[in-house]
């Protein structure tokens, strides 16, 4: 005993003495370089985020609140060393939001613990509330950490995450390299557009349409740079919805990395990236270059329902060779644009095809009216809704029916997949909107995709022999207008892994599944650490049950979370959208009508009131469903079957 306490004297005096003299050799040492939020010790990079509110105004049109780290936006980018440890010390001081951070890419292999979803991989983080995050980076390349809760991130709890490696392919072929963000910008907070845009004000789904584009969280982005030197750079799309065409001015780009996988080097004048897509690329500045020129990321309209008049949807940077001389306006370019089509890039590392599926899972995507008059997105016939247990703590805890799908319940739309098996996702796009799909914890081959409008796979007459042979590999793909496309990966990484749509108004409105891996694997690797169930306590979340939280009877899902109910039959979809679009059209004029235009108006509610529609935002059942007769033959046109073909054009500027 008094050994020990001599000791541990000895080892109090010590610390005592590191506190009181290691903080004065530490800022002699710190210059601008060392961010207070950051050290590192020995392969471990320790960060203290303090999350809260600040202001902020980006695009110089609208100073707003965004949400900060330890006072400041833009949050600040993290780095590591492959094989290094990441700590992430959260404390939520947003006092009216919980929080949670995932590492948009990392496939946290044994660590699935680590990947931040709330309600799926953890408990979400309440106000005043902290937690831990403690991983290791085995992938080199550009990454990004976000929010994963509520729809929170394009408020600004967004930035990139980079992995170095030494004797990284092509490097011999730049001198340096820069990162670039992009992104679509608000002006208002998520939450208010969020209870507009699941409204049965707004039946078709019509998205919120950004207020500007930014690059670097900024416009007017200056980079500088040197005649005769190539750049490496990393671009990272850290948006909600848009997607971007990017092109330097009379400059060729060549592609080395997309998503964190080295691709064999592919020339090109325009990049297409969409929300949550990465993409590293070579260019070189002449030996005689005198002038400055711009780069633009301009958003594809493609995506929304119609373009404001005062929308300007583009945003201009410059490479600057002579900060004396000006910065010219980019030239016009008209459309179509042809970015590179990202399945002709091949993998550095040659993977071919992987074997024939052992488990293939189809997933048609769709939009639908619920009993609350909102849009909601379905896989087949499932929108998701979080069950009450998070997914992976009801694996850790059904022991042997664990391996039972029944026990994550029917709204978190859970596949089980055996360890190491060939998994095959089939997308079949049944709405004619773009969608960027992002699977956690692996990367997968895009075996296969359609053009746009291709119908279903099964309609398309694909056979394997049409399968790439090398197939382009990341962990964003986007799926084509009423197209389709075929995705494989192996399930060699244990976890619970969530699949979805990055498009964060297709996240709130439920097109996601679950892919719940190896769970008996789990229950052997993963040790849950104290402050993640603490995180739960606070928030009176249950750590343990299937996901209606029941214990005793695994197998009986009474009481689960679940979506508003369905419409009665014959109430229709296109009957609500031809109900509310009478009306309002009716108010405000078919030609005028806009994205906010179906912010509830003091006429609408009054209309509403008359057709069956409530304060509380649900349908009546009964009589006054019976008011209405449009039946299938609505305003929807033909094959169209996202409503929102309506309202491009009916309303606003229509691009073509
Ligand atoms: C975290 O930020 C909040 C809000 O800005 C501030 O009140 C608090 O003192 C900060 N805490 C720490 C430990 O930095
Ligand atoms: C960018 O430059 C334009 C033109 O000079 C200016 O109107 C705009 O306010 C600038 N934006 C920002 C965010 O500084
Ligand atoms: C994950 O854990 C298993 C079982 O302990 C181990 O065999 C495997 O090497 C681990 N994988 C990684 C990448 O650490
Ligand atoms: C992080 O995880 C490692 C490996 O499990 C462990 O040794 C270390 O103590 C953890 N650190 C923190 C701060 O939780
Ligand atoms: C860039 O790298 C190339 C090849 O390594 C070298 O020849 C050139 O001098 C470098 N340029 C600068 C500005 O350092
Ligand atoms: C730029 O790349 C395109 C392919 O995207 C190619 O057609 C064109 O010739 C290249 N231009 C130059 C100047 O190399
Ligand atoms: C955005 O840039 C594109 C490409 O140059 C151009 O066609 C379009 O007119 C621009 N839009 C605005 C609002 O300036
Ligand atoms: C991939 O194939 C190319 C030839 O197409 C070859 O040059 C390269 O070395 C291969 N890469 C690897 C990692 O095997
Ligand atoms: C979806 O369809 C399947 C098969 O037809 C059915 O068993 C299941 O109950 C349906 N689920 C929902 C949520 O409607
Ligand atoms: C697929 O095959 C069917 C039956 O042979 C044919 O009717 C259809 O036109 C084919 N579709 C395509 C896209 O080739
Ligand atoms: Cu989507």
């Amino acid at each position: 005993m008094m050994a020990q306490r001599g000791l541990l004297t000895l080892l109090g005096t010590i610390f005592v003495s590191l506190i009181f003299f290691f903080p004065l050799t530490a800022c002699a040492a710190d210059d601008q370089n060392t961010t207070p939020w950051h050290t590192y010790n020995d392969g471990v990079h320790i960060y203290n985020f303090n999350i809260s509110w600040v202001r902020a105004n980006p695009d110089g049109m609208a100073e707003r609140d965004v949400i900060g780290i330890n006072g400041r936006w833009p949050i600040p980018t993290m780095e590591a060393s492959i094989d290094e440890r990441i700590i992430v010390n959260v404390q939520n001081h947003l006092e009216d939001e919980s929080t949670t951070l995932h590492f948009h890419g990392l496939f946290l292999q044994n660590e699935t613990h680590m990947d931040g979803p709330a309600q799926v991989t953890q408990c979400p983080i309440p106000p005043g509330g902290s937690f831990t995050y403690n991983f290791t980076v085995h992938q080199p390349g550009v990454y990004w950490y976000h929010s994963h809760v509520h729809a929170q991130y394009p408020d600004g709890l967004r930035g990139p995450l980079i992995i170095t490696e030494p004797n990284a392919p092509f490097q011999e072929l730049y001198n340096e390299t820069k990162l670039i963000t992009v992104s679509d910008w608000y002006h208002d907070r998520m939450p208010g557009l969020i209870k507009q845009f699941m409204s049965k004000g707004n039946p078709t789904g019509a998205e919120p349409v950004p207020n500007s584009a930014l690059l670097g969280e900024t416009q007017n982005l200056t980079v500088h740079v040197t005649p005769g030197t190539t750049y490496r750079i990393d671009m990272v799309n850290i948006g909600a919805f848009a997607s971007q065409y990017i092109w330097f001015e009379g400059h060729n780009v060549s592609v080395i990395m997309i998503d964190g996988v080295y691709t064999h080097l592919t020339e090109t004048n325009m990049i297409y990236l969409a929300a949550a897509q990465r993409c590293s690329f070579l260019i070189t500045i002449k030996d005689d270059e005198t002038s400055n020129f711009p780069f633009v990321a301009s958003m594809d309209l493609d995506l929304f329902d119609q373009v404001p008049e005062d929308l300007n949807w583009n945003v201009t940077g410059w490479m600057v060779v002579d900060q004396k001389k000006s910065l010219p306006d980019p030239a016009i370019l008209y459309e179509p644009f042809s970015p590179l089509d990202d399945t002709l890039l091949l993998p550095w590392d040659n993977q071919t095809l992987l074997a024939e599926p052992d488990h293939t899972v189809t997933l048609n995507v769709i939009m639908d009216n619920l009993g609350d008059g909102a849009n909601y997105a379905f896989f087949n016939n499932i929108t998701y809704v979080a069950p009450k247990v998070p997914t992976l703590y009801t694996a850790l805890s059904a022991g042997d029916l664990a391996t039972d799908p029944t026990v994550y319940g029917t709204n978190t739309h859970t596949f089980v997949l055996k360890k190491d098996e060939i998994v095959q996702i089939i997308l079949n796009n049944i709405d004619p909107g773009k969608h960027p799909f992002h699977l956690h914890g692996h990367n997968f081959q895009v075996v296969w995709r359609s053009d746009d409008e291709a119908g279903t796979f099964e309609d398309s007459n694909i056979t394997a022999a049409d399968f790439a042979p090398i197939p382009m590999r990341r962990d964003t793909a986007v799926l084509h207008p009423n197209g389709n496309m075929v995705l494989r990966f192996k399930a060699d990484n244990p976890g619970v892994w969530l699949f979805h749509c990055h498009i964060e108004w297709h996240v709130q409105s439920g097109l996601i599944a679950t892919f719940v891996e190896a769970p008996k694997v789990l229950q052997e690797v993963i040790k849950i650490p104290e402050d993640h169930f603490a995180t739960c306590e606070k928030g009176q979340i249950p750590i343990k049950g299937n996901a209606a939280g029941n214990s005793v009877d695994w197998l009986d899902l009474d009481g689960e979370n679940a979506p508003p109910p369905r419409l009665p039959a014959g109430f229709t979809k296109s009957g609500i959208v031809a109900l509310v679009f009478s009306c309002i059209s009716g108010i405000l004029g078919v030609a005028t009508v806009s994205w906010y235009g179906f912010a509830e108006s003091e006429e609408e509610r009054q209309a509403q009131q008359g057709l069956g529609i409530n304060e509380d935002n649900s349908l009546s059942p009964g009589d006054e469903v019976q008011q209405v007769s449009f039946g299938n033959s609505g305003l929807r046109g033909g094959e169209g079957n996202h409503a929102g073909a309506l309202l491009r054009q009916a309303g606003g500027v229509i691009r073509g």
